[in-house]
């Protein structure tokens, strides 16, 4: 198994993460990145959210592949060079091996150690693929590395991820993913992205009543704190999340229980008004309709989807031509 990672850019990023933070923490509507909810307990409470009854997206997802396994694998097409952003524990890319037949898997996620420990037991199970790991944040760039190859490449980008993109900021990423794949034949993009619903449904899948989700939401203040060297305190704030219907999207905020000041590196400091808000996460949800448009705008050919029967979730694959 390869490893490519760019280990060389570690310092500077870690001065550029902490900056962006702190602007976000000063900003009038103080803000952070969803990317700081995955620490290492952040992945495993997610990873418990996907198994909790109100959380929808990645079972209907999974259902969704199983069900249409035969149709999705002919649009995606045999021998591929399947690069699966965000990878994490590979699990739903593995589960997809069988009926897609890949002839390499590129794992691309943030956190490359993590996900060598999930390459590494998946090569096992599947020697015939070739697999490569590469740590980089591809939120930000998208340049892969050129010993790839330009012929037939699928990217792989599940679980609604795009959802956390504000729609311009989706269309643009979208448009980096159209340019990363090049243009030959039997290139594409596989993505499952969550639709627009009933509140009812929507609200309680991020505000679950086990608290598993305000667990994941107030998680990042601790890492916030190794971050920062910040004194977040866990118990000061709640977890709040709901359904924004004017921009359809859901809003994950942190809530300040009552007025209190939070201190952080080289004298930084600001002071929270009793239920002043951290917007921490939001969660766009589109409708079919709507993101077809948008993968056109991108670039993209051919389009073919397949939904859930209540229309819930849709898994896309978009051609390049
Ligand atoms: C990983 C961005 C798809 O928005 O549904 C789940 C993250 N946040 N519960 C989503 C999340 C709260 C999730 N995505």
């Amino acid at each position: 198994m390869a490893q490519l990672s760019q280990p060389a850019q570690n310092c500077v990023a870690q001065d550029e993460i902490q900056q962006q933070l702190v602007a976000g923490l000063l900003a009038a509507h103080a803000h952070t990145s969803p990317k700081y909810l995955y620490d290492v307990l952040g992945s495993r409470l997610f990873a418990a959210i996907c198994e909790l009854p109100e959380y929808y997206p990645t079972r209907t997802e999974t259902a969704i592949f199983a069900l249409h396994a035969q149709q999705i694998a002919a649009a995606v097409g045999p021998d591929a060079i399947l690069i699966d952003l965000g990878a994490g524990n590979c699990s739903k890319a593995a589960r997809l091996f069988p009926s897609l037949q890949p002839r390499q898997y590129v794992a691309v996620d943030i956190s490359v150690q993590f996900l060598e420990e999930a390459v590494n037991a998946l090569q096992q199970q599947f020697p015939q693929i070739e697999m490569t790991c590469l740590g980089m944040d591809f939120s930000s760039e998208l340049e892969l590395p050129a010993a790839l190859g330009m012929d037939r490449r699928q990217f792989f980008y599940p679980g609604s991820s795009i959802g956390n993109f504000a729609p311009l900021e989706a269309l643009m990423f979208l448009r980096r993913i159209r340019k990363g794949i090049g243009s030959s034949d039997g290139s594409g993009l596989l993505i499952g992205v969550d639709l627009i619903k009933d509140k009812a449904i929507l609200n309680p899948a991020y505000d679950d009543s086990l608290g598993v989700t305000a667990a994941f939401n107030l998680n990042l203040l601790h890492h916030v704190n190794r971050l920062l060297d910040a004194d977040f305190r866990p118990k000061d704030w709640r977890h709040r999340a709901f359904y924004n219907s004017e921009q359809h999207r859901i809003e994950m905020h942190l809530e300040a229980r009552h007025e209190l000041t939070v201190h952080w590196q080289n004298g930084g400091v600001r002071r929270f008004a009793r239920g002043e808000r951290i917007h921490t996460e939001s969660s766009y949800k589109y409708t079919r309709e709507g993101f077809v448009d948008m993968l056109q705008q991108a670039g993209f050919g051919a389009v073919q989807t397949w939904c859930d029967p209540n229309n819930w979730f849709m898994v896309c694959h978009a051609q390049v031509a």
